[in-house]
């Protein structure tokens, strides 16, 4: 608790499982990606951050959710759809973005047992994807993934592979 007062970070990955605390920092971080992704429909944003098969991994400051990534793991395909990713305007460029997706790749592996994540990114989001370790060239056989993720036009398609052995956090 102390901690978190200093403004320390948390770090979190949740679901819409009707615990109240979960709920305020689902709707926080909508709210986050509404404002960061003016071209993601409000509605598509809200049906995918509260359906059940997707979770949100979620940096917390003070109780406020700083940004989060909301990912929808195809377990029976070890890999998992990134559908949305964004840090609030005045705390992106400090490195929060990666420390989000570091606590991603750990969580993913280690207890969704993910060993990929693709990815639409928006054309000025593949900088960031790439220095986060994503290709735009795809490794993964297509029967994993094909039919599986939805086509999006106006994203590129990118992959990452998650180290298998690699202390992300
Ligand atoms: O490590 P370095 O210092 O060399 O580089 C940093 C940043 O300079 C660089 N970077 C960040 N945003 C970039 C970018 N490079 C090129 N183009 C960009 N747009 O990446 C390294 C890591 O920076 P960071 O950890 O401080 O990143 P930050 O700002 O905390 O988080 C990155 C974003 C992309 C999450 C954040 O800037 C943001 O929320 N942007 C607006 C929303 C957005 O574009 N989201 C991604 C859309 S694509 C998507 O959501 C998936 C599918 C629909």
């Amino acid at each position: 608790k102390r901690e978190e007062e200093a403004g320390r970070l948390k770090f979190v990955c949740v679901s819409n499982d009707s615990v109240d605390e979960h709920m305020v920092w689902l709707i926080g971080l909508k709210n986050i990606f509404a404002r960061q992704l003016p071209n993601m429909p409000r509605e598509y944003i809200v049906r995918l951050i509260m359906d059940r098969n997707h979770k949100s991994v979620m940096v917390i400051r003070r109780n406020q959710v700083v940004g989060g990534i909301t990912y929808r793991p195809y377990v029976s395909q070890k890999f998992g759809e990134i559908a949305f990713c964004a840090i609030m305007a005045d705390e992106q460029v400090k490195g929060y973005g990666t420390r989000l997706m570091n606590h991603l790749k750990q969580h993913a592996r280690d207890v969704d047992g993910l060993t990929h994540f693709l990815t639409y990114a928006d054309n000025n989001a593949v900088g960031y994807f790439v220095k986060q370790g994503f290709t735009k060239e795809i490794f993964l056989d297509k029967e994993r993934w094909h039919g599986y993720i939805k086509d999006y036009d106006g994203g590129i398609l990118m992959e990452c592979k998650i180290d298998p052995k690699l202390p992300y956090t």
